[in-house]
């Protein structure tokens, strides 16, 4: 059965990733059209994607939990998109049996696209999440994950308290090698992934594979180089990120792509020549500090959302959407 996702197949065998369509942004400034305001944007997300999961942790990071809410679809993605769960399926999660995703609290829709065409009747690319919405002018302000990051990360600052505002996770004097990273990191890992499991083509996949793994090894090489650094002049715990002692969007970015790797997509997208847990020592400290050690991380990673979502939608790729259940466990402890 040729589902969605073979459409996005291009004759090549690759796969491309269409450009998100709505691209404005909430701002800080006083009379802007998105002006910051507490209560008035939502985020549409689902618990699996690696591009959404970007902006639930800048949600936490910043402090935003009570000023931007959120409501999460269902993991499955069918022939017409992201669904919300039914009234079934939010009787089991209130019995708090099953917790595959949320009603839409805003809209009350059943499925994703009805956010897209409330916002643009005529409105016709994908239907993907993240989505930021604004409850007043009832219409998506974007639904650019890398355009949202940023604007969870400098806009509401004004209402945070200070220990959030301070928070930054695109400081000035890092913009040049965060974007740089941002830059390769997009193409050949956060992507790279995808081109690799949605290739239809032996060479496409040979290709995007070795390529996928070109780069991991190039991230371990980083991170080597600054955990030796940081133990060299103070304590390595101040070493610890990809681009030294602080926290950023680049580790952000890459942590949703190297924390779905080991479960999905060393099996499901074929990246299996290694894994982050027994080849990449490096990268996976940095991924169990993130994940054990720092609020945002953790709370927002929900593997059976991730695991069910890949191997249960992607039918091209799994046909008896049989999840593995390897491996075990989801992540390693932090010691
Ligand atoms: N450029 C977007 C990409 C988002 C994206 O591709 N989301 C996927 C889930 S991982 C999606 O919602 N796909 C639904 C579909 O294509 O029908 C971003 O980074 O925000």
């Amino acid at each position: 059965m040729v589902t969605d996702t073979l459409k996005w197949a291009q004759p090549t065998g690759e796969f491309k990733r269409q450009v998100s369509s709505f691209r404005d942004f909430v701002s800080a400034k006083p009379g802007a059209k998105f002006a910051a305001e507490a209560g008035r944007y939502h985020l549409y997300v689902s618990l699996a994607c690696p591009w959404a999961h970007r902006t639930l942790i800048a949600r936490v990071l910043k402090g935003l939990t009570q000023i931007i809410s959120v409501s999460v679809v269902h993991w499955h993605l069918d022939q017409n998109g992201w669904r919300f769960i039914n009234d079934e399926e939010l009787a089991e999660a209130k019995k708090g049996s099953t917790e595959y995703g949320t009603v839409d609290h805003v809209n009350s829709f059943k499925r994703l696209k009805e956010v897209y065409f409330k916002a643009d009747p005529d409105y016709s690319g994908r239907f993907t999440v993240p989505v930021l919405w604004d409850k007043k002018l009832e219409t998506i302000v974007s639904n650019e994950s890398s355009e949202i990051l940023r604007m969870l990360n400098s806009e509401f600052n004004e209402l945070l308290p200070k220990q959030y505002s301070e928070i930054d996770l695109y400081p000035s004097k890092l913009q040049a090698e965060i974007d740089e990273l941002n830059g390769w990191v997009y193409d050949n890992v956060n992507n790279g992934v995808y081109k690799t499991g949605f290739a239809t083509k032996q060479e496409v996949y040979d290709k995007e594979v070795v390529n996928v793994f070109k780069h991991l090894d190039k991230l371990e090489d980083l991170l080597k180089k600054n955990y030796t650094e940081g133990s060299g002049k103070d304590s390595e715990k101040n070493y610890q990120f990809l681009l030294g002692n602080q926290l950023t969007e680049a580790d952000v970015r890459l942590y949703t792509t190297i924390v779905r790797f080991d479960p999905v997509y060393h099996q499901h997208f074929k990246c299996n020549i290694r894994m982050i847990r027994h080849d990449y020592p490096h990268l996976d400290k940095w991924l169990r500090t993130l994940y054990w050690k720092i609020s945002g991380f953790k709370e927002t990673t929900d593997f059976e959302h991730i695991k069910y979502h890949y191997t249960k939608s992607h039918i091209q790729i799994n046909p008896l959407s049989i999840t593995p259940l390897g491996p075990l466990p989801n992540i390693l402890p932090l010691e």
